[in-house]
């Protein structure tokens, strides 16, 4: 029996919803696991330590088993399943057989266990098959390796440094690939027990230093590759359009050019050659000043397909990013709409990708805010491979100081129908992405919270139609294993509703941004409203928003299929929370609610304001009985900085709605 410790036994990292605890239903038992391939060594290093600790058994044999009436848990490789990620559970009279295709079905099969904890063993007899909605299950990091100027180690990162990239002295060209990789070690098992299976390294904007892993540092890509591979996850790399100029001394990157061509496929060969299971590359081209095809006349299937054809011979793929749009715009031209651009850039190219080509397409057409539409792109290229994006970093919505649980935005989301073309979880044949939100942060998250976020998006990669709450309940059974009933209540309490909650206290009705510029944090109605990036909001005394109606607008709501088009056009039928991204209305306008737009945004602020009070107050109910000092003190500042950042939104929102529109509060409330 190998009885080598727990590979996560480690006092400096929080074990966030993988605490030995979770295990020890597990750890009870007689446990056999049958099999010999790789992933099997990960699984039995899992269960000999949690039956070393909790008194049960583990026994081996490299033979495939047939279920064993000796055992309570048995894992075996069998072709039963569907697909290697899948996996089969049989209960009978409190006997457990887990059977998979491969090793990797087997990995997740166990972890599903763990989630069931004592219910596996005790549950009703049943046989299910378990099976992943989409095969590539993606997070993309945007860690830089030197210090960026204004972006730091994790660029809107909110949990300090990167676990990956050490910045060294801080000076350009000091940042490296860590050393001590057990973080590594312990963030993957995390990974692997909600399902994702990919994990994209660095920053979508490749500077001179990251440009370099692809080249000198394929070393130390490797060795991250080989944790990663462990537990069943396969690395990607984000690479520069430019990297045959600025690591190969080419004039150019001209997709067509022969030179360019070799340089790619030659790059190619030699990442493959360091890492066999490599994933792939991440490009971000012509956006926000990244470069691509565009410099030399070509679009992004001619630079896309460029790439795939280089990655190809390996099994590569290319996740080749949607999110281009002019950041150098005119303010004053009214014509142009940003969130046109994905679309208009994309949509004509369907059917021009190849098949190793997934083009990733952030979930609506501006930039993760906290309500946008579900981007068109999603529904206009049924012959591309396309993978959703989601943003677990919280960017624009508090930035892991505010407690905002994602999960019931990312159903919506998913659950998106299209009408005749599907359901968005069904559009997203390229799978799902999204940029992760960790950091060497004790908690890993900054706001403890937030590891919710980042575990709802692996489970609901793999199930998409689970429910964000069934999920927080599952994230809170896994992490507080010994917290009292009243705590779970509190986080959820706190979590069940708190997207909506951070929607009432920001930007109105779906019209978004009014954030600080740069850094995203905080209340400025009109920080980019005179600026070149695309995101305004068009407040007068009269009244807000942009019209992008066919009538008299920028024509986007024209971009959806129907019924959608006929929703979204009509101020009839455009739901109210997207009002204002689909039309200019005056303060007087009267919503589906009742209200008109003006006391709409008066009460929304203030009762987001009052709710977020109210959590502070859950949380002061429980913090005392929470065993982790640490953590519910973490959770108490954070708490605190909410509730200013929150009147500090209320305030200034309302405050600049009312001198705009000199319209007073139905009320007669405070607004300055
Ligand atoms: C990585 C937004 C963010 C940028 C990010 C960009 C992107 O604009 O503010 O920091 O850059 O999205 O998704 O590429």
């Amino acid at each position: 029996m190998n009885t080598s410790p727990s590979p996560l036994s480690r006092a400096d990292t929080h074990p966030a919803w993988l605490p030995d605890q979770a295990f020890a239903p597990i750890g009870r038992r007689r446990v056999a696991i049958a099999g010999a391939d790789p992933l099997i060594e990960t699984l039995a290093a899992e269960i000999a330590a949690t039956t070393a600790a909790h008194g049960g058994t583990l026994t081996r044999s490299a033979a495939t088993a047939a279920e064993d009436v000796q055992q309570d848990l048995v894992f075996a490789v069998s072709p039963s399943a569907p697909d290697d990620e899948s996996f089969r559970l049989v209960r009978r009279s409190g006997s457990v057989t887990v059977t998979a295709r491969s090793d990797r079905g087997l990995l997740h099969g166990f972890f599903h266990v763990v989630r069931l904890g004592e219910r596996a063993f005790t549950d009703p007899d049943v046989d299910q098959t378990h099976a992943p909605a989409v095969a590539l299950r993606v997070l993309d990091h945007w860690d830089n390796m030197d210090l960026h100027p204004v972006m730091g180690a994790v660029e809107r990162g909110y949990a300090g440094g990167s676990i990956f990239f050490d910045p060294g002295d801080g000076l350009p060209g000091s940042g490296r690939v860590r050393d001590d990789l057990s973080r590594i070690a312990a963030y993957a098992r995390l990974l692997a027990s909600i399902g994702i299976n990919r994990v994209a390294l660095n920053n979508v904007n490749v500077h001179a230093r990251e440009a370099r892993l692809l080249t000198d540092d394929l070393p130390h890509v490797a060795r991250i590759a080989d944790i990663f591979r462990r537990w069943g996850i396969r690395v990607h790399l984000s690479v520069s359009w430019a990297s045959p100029v600025l690591l190969g001394g080419l004039e150019s990157s001209d997709p067509f050019d022969d030179g360019v061509i070799r340089w790619w496929a030659d790059a190619a060969d030699r990442v493959w050659a360091a890492i066999p299971d490599f994933g792939g590359f991440v490009i971000k081209a012509d956006s926000e000043g990244q470069p691509g095809p565009f410099a030399y006349g070509r679009d992004h299937a001619d630079g896309a397909n460029m790439l795939a054809d280089a990655v190809a011979p390996h099994g590569g793929l290319v996740h080749w990013r949607a999110f281009v749009y002019n950041h150098t715009q005119d303010w004053r031209d009214r014509s142009t709409d940003r969130a046109r651009a994905a679309y208009d850039h994309f949509s004509p190219l369907d059917g021009r990708f190849r098949d190793n080509v997934i083009v990733q397409v952030k979930y609506g057409p501006m930039d993760f805010q906290t309500r946008e539409p579900v981007s068109p792109v999603l529904a206009a290229m049924p012959h591309t491979r396309l993978a959703l994006e989601l943003q677990v970093t919280q960017e624009y919505t508090g930035q892991q100081q505010h407690a905002v649980y994602l999960a019931p935005q990312w159903s919506e989301i998913l659950r998106f129908d299209f009408g005749e073309r599907g359901t968005v979880t069904e559009l997203a044949t390229g799978g799902f992405a999204a940029v992760a939100n960790v950091g060497t942060d004790e908690f890993w998250t900054g706001h403890p919270f937030a590891q919710a976020n980042l575990y709802a998006y692996g489970r609901l990669s793999w199930d998409p139609n689970a429910s964000a709450e069934a999920l927080l309940d599952e994230w809170l059974a896994l992490t507080f294993p010994d917290e009292p009933a009243p705590v779970a209540q509190a986080v959820h309490d706190i979590l069940d509703e708190s997207w909506l909650t951070y929607e009432q206290y920001t930007a109105p009705l779906g019209v978004g941004f009014m954030v600080r510029p740069g850094h995203h944090y905080g209340p400025d109605v009109d920080g980019y409203e005179y600026t070149p990036w695309g995101t305004y909001h068009f407040a007068d005394r009269d009244g807000v928003g942009v019209d992008r109606t066919v009538a008299t607008g920028t024509g986007y709501a024209g971009l959806y299929p129907q019924p959608w088009r006929d929703v979204y056009e009509s101020l009839e039928t455009c739901p109210d929370e997207l009002l204002l991204f689909f039309h200019h209305v005056p303060y007087t306008h009267v919503l589906h609610s009742g209200k008109t737009v003006i006391q709409h945004i008066y009460d929304t602020h203030f009762e987001g304001v009052e709710r977020v009070e109210r959590y502070v107050i859950a949380w002061e109910r429980v913090r005392g009985s929470v065993p982790d000092a640490r953590l519910a003190d973490r959770v108490a500042d954070r708490l605190a900085e909410q509730v200013r950042s929150a009147i500090e939104w209320r305030d200034q929102i309302n405050t600049y709605f009312l001198r705009k529109s000199g319209m007073p509060d139905a009320h007669g409330r405070t607004i300055y």
